[in-house]
């Protein structure tokens, strides 16, 4: 991994994972997801992670009609990069998943990186009360759910990014989805520098504790050397925490309401650029530097 940089801070604005009844905070309509996203970037977000959602529900969609609805505007407000999700809801097909970027082109789009468990029915602990079915049934299911990335299906998004000028966010849940990566870019699929996202703290891939953190990165440093860029992000409890530890190793660091809906134990964060501005002030403590989304562009050599 190439040192002594600035950090790129990317925000995960709503995502597929948290439902509008867990928090009031959670932006769904457009106008939400507009407002959240602006004012992450003008907090310091460099690259804005996009999902989107029926406005009426809150549910997970990948119709690229409601991709629309938001992302002119924020092509016309903000310079940050915009990053949409192949991964839509680990509930949807791949072929449903990849329609946003394969029809939008976006700079960046993620890639997740393997097959797993994903469970998200522990949630349903903390959160009794929905006001949609959808969102129990969400949970429930995920009891039972793989979240569905092949070999093929990877291929196919790779390929189908690449020849639309997107590059990528490689979401790395565990230490298997880095040898997955290692041997697309064995196969001159991936081209450096690429941006390896690593996951900590799902259930299903890796836990968040200090050993996964340094072991993923030690990983990632003998597959790809300097060929990489790398980012962490720490799902719920764990955000602010795998933030710091990756920070003070020349990190780059997501954050925003798709990875956690807090912005410390027991309370919710209000908005994206809450954690956004709660990250800086970390990143600032440790005297590190924010990167600007051109800087991002240049590090990340994206199309622009
Ligand atoms: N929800 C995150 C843990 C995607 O959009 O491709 C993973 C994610 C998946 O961001
Ligand atoms: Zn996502």
């Amino acid at each position: 991994m190439p040192s002594s940089r600035k950090v790129i801070i990317s925000c995960a604005v709503t995502g597929a994972i948290h439902t509008p009844s867990m928090s009031p905070h959670l932006p769904v309509t457009p106008e939400e997801i507009i407002q959240d996203s602006l004012d992450a970037a003008e907090a310091g977000a460099a690259i804005l992670h996009l999902h989107a959602r029926d406005p009426d529900t809150g549910k997970p969609t990948q119709d690229p009609e409601a991709f629309r609805k938001f992302l002119p505007r924020l092509k016309q407000a903000t310079g940050a990069v915009l990053n949409l999700t192949t991964g839509g809801s680990p509930h949807m097909t791949v072929a449903e998943r990849m329609r946003p970027a394969a029809e939008l082109k976006p700079e960046v789009a993620s890639l997740n990186m393997g097959s797993m468990n994903f469970g998200l029915y522990p949630m349903l602990d903390r959160f009794k009360a929905f006001t949609h079915d959808w969102e129990r049934q969400h949970l429930e299911a995920s009891r039972d759910l793989v979240f569905k990335n092949t070999f093929a299906d990877i291929q196919h998004i790779l390929e189908v990014g690449t020849a639309n000028g997107t590059r990528f966010e490689f979401e790395c849940y565990d230490t298997s989805h880095l040898y997955n990566l290692a041997h697309f870019v064995d196969r001159g699929l991936v081209q450096a520098p690429f941006l390896v996202q690593t996951v900590f703290g799902l259930l299903g891939g890796i836990g968040a504790h200090p050993e996964d953190v340094a072991h993923m990165k030690r990983t990632a440093d003998r597959l790809f050397g300097d060929a990489y860029i790398w980012s962490v992000l720490g799902a719920g409890r764990n955000q602010m925490n795998v933030a710091a530890q990756a920070a003070a190793q020349g990190g780059n660091v997501r954050v925003g309401l798709e990875d956690s809906l807090w912005i410390a134990p027991g309370q919710l964060a209000e908005s994206n650029a809450a954690q956004v501005t709660k990250l800086r002030s970390l990143l600032e403590g440790l005297s590190l530097e924010v990167a600007t989304p051109d800087e991002a562009r240049a590090m990340l050599v994206l199309k622009g």
